[in-house]
């Protein structure tokens, strides 16, 4: 039964189904009992194995196809009408072209399967920050994921109502042909198309095409910022808490870093880290002039490798129910999960992520696929923010820049004003990772760690940056930082122990923020002293000349960066800001 009566929704998804034909349509209400039946549906047909239900109760595990595993960024289209508005970092098509290819993939595609219509908010329904989307799609998996990464059924249209201001997504799997991907984003159009794949971050229509690319344009058009950040809150022992955003590249630590747990010598002393979001965070300024941030999202789609009661303990816990797992490897003789870095005790009796069998004791092949993921919901983390549903927000004190960088760039400095912090987030560069197909470890500029994710123009969303910082009052607007995890000694170590020792910079931070410590000027920021990082308690793990190493600015290396910045930047030709050209030349004064 259709579930409004909005002449925009109902015209827009006839038009739809008679181009890909689906037997049957099917409306997402979110009630418990549509959804218990899809699970058992899913189950039915294979799409899903029910995991135990003692140990994992309403958990599940999906795997997609072999070709299918990540982000396809050089298939993800951003048509604009023409090239520039799309930039020379995005994979441009003309519209009318773009929607005539993927018409003839979809045409009839639905044929013997079931269309789900799924109406979605991101950001709690009827925020001022949130936008609503409908997604139609012949996977029950989205329909699963959808429902745990967003808000999703009725009371959506009920707040929609009759108006024609929510975007439309069209996901087909055809047959999952990687040569005929296509992840499309029409952001005059508010229209999302995607084909040919159920890999998440290409299907879950919300997260990156709408809460980030779509989105993105949106706010620059609207006076306000999408951005690929996580948001968390640092509680001091006095009980005073300070938010804190920070733009990583993908499987680069936004979503270890939101869920840090303090130290013990932290948490002793009362200190408390609570997650608002660990992926997408939508910003705006608030009536009293600071500027306020929202996660779009209800969920974590979080990377699974890695994650253990060490690493992240709050991640793994909010796997425990309610979850779904995809390419991670099948415990078979507990009906569990596994996969590297979980524990020290690989199963013996398993399924790989392929669905082979495979020994984890004597295997050199990888259970879980390395960019295998976890869809959780945002309710089950232990340190989950009692703001994450307010709906005006939380107030950023700080934006928190960084990426993996081996060598050049140090622990942590402070810009010097919101035009370098904004420079600095343009220059960011981050060796690649497998959260998208291609190498991985090579050094790629990702500028806000949003280099595949701007639904626009990156010199003008460099602009919209220094546009917002331009209607902020001084005293009220963000400080900018950047920060680097993963610098390495030669033998390829890391030199910095990371995860929940972050927190010691976020300290420092903060201290800044509020202008109770001093820090050493060097050629491209604030840098801190070293008896200003509290490295009590992990002596042995880091030493203070190690720390004085971390904390170093190589004046020689970062001259040679320049070169690299100077090359990106004329990529852009004369749209690169002039307020960024200025900081290019006063860096490279510096270094003089
Ligand atoms: P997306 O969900 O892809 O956007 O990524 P994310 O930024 O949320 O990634 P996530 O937090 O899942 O990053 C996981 C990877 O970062 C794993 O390889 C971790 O081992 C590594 N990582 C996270 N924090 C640290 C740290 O402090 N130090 C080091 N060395 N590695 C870290
Ligand atoms: C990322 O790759 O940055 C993710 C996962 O957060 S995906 O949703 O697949 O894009
Ligand atoms: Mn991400």
């Amino acid at each position: 039964m259709e579930l409004t009566t909005n002449k925009s929704v109902l015209d827009w998804i006839k038009e739809k189904a008679e181009l890909v034909k689906p037997d049957n349509i099917v409306w997402i209400d979110g009630s418990k009992e549509q959804l218990d039946a899809l699970h058992a549906e899913a189950c039915k047909t294979g799409e899903m194995i029910k995991l135990n239900e003692e140990l994992l109760p309403d958990c599940y595990l999906h795997r997609t196809k072999p070709n299918d595993v990540a982000r396809v960024e050089d298939r993800t289209l951003i048509c604009t009408p023409t090239e520039e508005e799309a930039g020379p970092t995005n994979h441009w098509m003309e519209p009318s072209k773009c929607y005539e290819m993927l018409y003839e993939i979809a045409k009839d595609s639905y044929k013997g399967r079931t269309m789900y219509v799924i109406p979605y908010s991101m950001g709690p329904v009827g925020s001022p920050f949130s936008k609503v989307g409908i997604e139609l799609t012949d996977s029950i998996y989205v329909v699963l994921n959808m429902s745990i990464m967003t808000r999703v059924g009725k009371k959506v249209l009920e707040v929609l109502g009759d108006s024609n201001d929510w975007v439309r997504g069209l996901h087909c799997k055809c047959d999952i042909d990687a040569e005929k991907r296509w992840i499309c984003q029409f952001p005059q159009d508010n229209t999302i198309i995607s084909v040919n794949s159920g890999y998440g971050g290409n299907v879950l229509l919300g997260k990156k095409c709408f809460a980030l690319r779509i989105a993105s344009y949106q706010g620059w058009k609207e006076g306000w910022q999408a951005e690929h950040m996580l948001i968390l809150g640092v509680e001091n022992p006095q009980g005073e808490v300070k938010y804190i955003c920070a733009a990583f590249p993908s499987a680069c630590g936004k979503t270890n870093l939101a869920m840090l747990i303090p130290p013990e010598g932290y948490q002793k002393a009362g200190y408390k880290v609570w997650c608002v979001g660990d992926d997408i965070a939508w910003i705006r300024k608030g009536e009293d002039g600071r500027l306020y941030a929202i996660n779009p999202e209800n969920g974590f789609f979080g990377v699974a490798p890695g994650t253990n009661m060490k690493s992240n303990p709050n991640a793994l816990l909010s796997t425990k129910k309610g979850t779904i797992f995809t390419n991670v490897a099948h415990n078979l003789d507990n009906n569990t999960v596994w996969w590297e870095g979980l524990d020290k005790n690989p199963p013996e009796n398993a399924h790989d992520w392929l669905g082979n069998d495979w020994n984890g004791k004597t295997s050199t092949e990888k259970g879980a696929h390395p960019n295998s993921r976890f869809t959780a919901p945002a309710v089950n983390c232990p340190c989950l923010s009692k703001e994450f549903e307010n709906p005006q927000g939380v107030p950023i004190s700080a934006f928190v820049f960084g990426g993996r960088r081996a060598k050049l760039a140090p622990l942590v400095y402070q810009s010097k004003s919101w035009n370098n912090g904004v420079f600095v987030g343009s220059i960011m560069a981050s060796e690649t990772t497998a959260a998208a197909a291609g190498a991985v470890g090579v050094v790629r500029r990702d500028p806000m760690a949003m280099l595949p994710f701007c639904g626009y123009n990156m010199a003008d969303y460099w602009q919209h940056w220094i546009d917002i910082g331009a209607g902020l009052d001084e005293d009220k607007a963000p400080k900018f930082f950047n920060v680097n995890w993963f610098r390495k000694d030669d033998e390829g170590n890391f030199l910095w122990p990371g995860f929940g020792d972050n927190l010691r910079v976020l300290e420092w931070i903060i201290k800044r923020c509020e202008g109770k410590v001093d820090a050493k000027e060097t050629a491209i920021g604030y840098v801190p002293y070293s008896e200003d990082i509290n490295i009590s308690g992990i002596e042995d793990e880091i030493t203070k000349e190690t720390l004085e190493s971390i904390l170093e600015v190589d004046n020689t290396l970062w001259a040679d960066e320049t070169k690299g910045i100077e090359e990106f930047y004329g990529k852009f030709g004369d749209k690169v800001p002039a307020a960024l050209k200025a900081e290019l030349d006063s860096l490279k004064a510096n270094l003089k």
